[in-house]
């Protein structure tokens, strides 16, 4: 297949671009870099040193003899660019990948809010209605997130794959109906993504684009095959308080032995899944793209889920660092219960990594051997969900180094 891969120099993006090129699709990616400019702003880096992306596809060549192809673009404000590339490539399908994705980013002041919903919505909605203007039938491939249907508001019901049956009582009685499931974002980068949803549910039913949105849980775990070749084909690691997810965040809080920073009192549950399987996972949805005049297709793509404050446990008692329970700069409940559906997948062949198979590989492998790059100062998650929520002081002068006992 001939696929763009938009946001492909990010965390997900890359590897997916690199395990797509293996498997023989012709791959371009499409990315502006607005990510490493983010870091430039935050004054982070990854933990991992990642190269130019110029350096990455050449080294990639080097390595397999494959060859990606890059577009710098824009895709929320470069429309016309976007439709010359899609008329031009002509590619058979696309996976979306291009948001700001961070939840506490999107929250930290009114730019960033703004950014983050002008960035995700006009970047999605650019991407439908050129694909419309190409008149082309290409397959959409979306990251979406857990994070759309919110959490606890079903109890402990499992979580459908994006629709949900309902009884709707009327005059003659009840009718049952499918519905989208009900959106409750906990960020406005969430919400992004449930307007995404909605603009989606649009042009199926409008223009009959084929779109396949993957409902995805926080992604852990650092290299996949392809990127493990060669150093130079690293994948980027994020820690920081604004882009760090938190199993990733524990593994390098205690390589450093820097005590883990659970918020609150760790009892939310959350929905996993290795960057091994992200990239099975799409490569899975673009070999099954839904039909035209069909809905959207809607995969929950997670593999296990874990309370916060329960990965906290385990990486202690594999590293021996201490747990430290901080202030919720969030805005989110303090315990709920999970449960997610994930049989589409799981039938279409996806054999899961799970967290006994990959957390010491990851602990050793990543955390120690990149400890020291890492800046101390940048680990306190600081952007709070409302003015005067309380943030905690760093945790580091408190507590020296120790090594990890894995
Ligand atoms: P990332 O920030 O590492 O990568 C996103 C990439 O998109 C970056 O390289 C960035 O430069 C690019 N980009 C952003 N806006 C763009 C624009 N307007 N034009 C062109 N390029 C643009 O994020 P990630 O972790 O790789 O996440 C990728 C997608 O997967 C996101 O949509 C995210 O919502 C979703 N997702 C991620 C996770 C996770 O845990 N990382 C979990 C669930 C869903
Ligand atoms: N948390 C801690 N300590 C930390 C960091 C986070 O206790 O040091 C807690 C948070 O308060 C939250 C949970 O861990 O309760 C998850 O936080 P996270 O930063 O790992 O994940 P989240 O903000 O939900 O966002 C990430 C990705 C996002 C993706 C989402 C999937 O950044 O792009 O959409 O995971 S999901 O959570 O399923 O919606």
């Amino acid at each position: 297949m001939n696929i763009l891969v938009l946001g492909g120099d990010g965390f997900c993006g890359w590897p997916t671009a690199l395990h797509l090129s293996a498997a023989g699709h012709d791959v371009t990616i499409v990315d502006n870099l607005s990510r490493r400019r983010i870091d430039d702003e935050l004054g982070v880096e990854s933990l991992t040193p990642i190269r130019s992306i110029d350096e990455r596809i050449a080294a990639w060549h080097e390595v397999t003899g494959c060859s990606i192809g890059y577009v710098n673009l824009d895709l929320a404000r470069d429309y016309d660019g976007l439709l010359a590339l899609l008329v031009e490539s002509r590619p058979d399908a696309v996976v979306h990948f291009a948001e700001q994705r961070a939840a506490p980013y999107s929250m930290r002041d009114s730019r960033a809010k703004r950014y983050t919903v002008d960035n995700n919505v006009s970047g999605t909605h650019n991407l439908l209605c050129g694909i419309v203007e190409s008149g082309l039938d290409i397959a959409i491939v979306h990251l979406g997130t857990m994070g759309v249907y919110g959490y606890g508001w079903s109890g402990s019901a499992p979580i459908p794959e994006g629709y949900l049956s309902v009884q709707v009582a009327t005059p003659t009685g009840d009718v049952e109906r499918e519905i989208l499931h009900p959106a409750n974002p906990g960020s406005i980068y969430h919400m992004t993504k449930t307007l995404d949803q909605l603009m989606f549910a649009f042009y199926a039913k409008n223009d009959g684009l084929r779109i396949t949105d993957l409902h995805q849980g926080i992604v852990w775990g650092t290299q996949t095959p392809q990127t493990a070749l060669d150093e130079r084909l690293i994948n980027r690691f994020d820690y920081d308080g604004d882009y760090g997810t938190v199993l990733n965040r524990f593994i390098m809080q205690a390589a450093l032995g820097h005590p883990l920073t659970v918020h609150g009192t760790g009892g939310q549950t959350r929905a996993f899944i290795h960057i091994r399987d992200t990239v099975r996972c799409v490569e899975i949805a673009l070999a099954h793209p839904p039909e035209r005049g069909d809905r959207p297709a809607v995969f929950n793509q997670v593999t296990e889920t874990y309370r916060v404050g329960e990965l906290a446990e385990l990486v202690s008692r594999l590293t021996g660092t201490k747990i430290a329970y901080l202030p919720n700069p969030r805005k989110e409940a303090s315990v709920n219960e999970l449960s997610v559906t994930n049989d589409r997948f799981l039938a279409l062949g996806l054999e899961p990594t799970t967290l006994s198979q990959g957390l010491v590989e990851e602990t050793l492998e990543i955390g120690q051997k990149y400890a020291s790059r890492a800046d101390v100062t940048k680990i306190i998650a600081r952007s709070v969900w409302t003015a005067g929520m309380e943030t905690s002081p760093d945790l580091m002068e408190q507590t020296p180094t120790t090594s990890v006992v894995v």
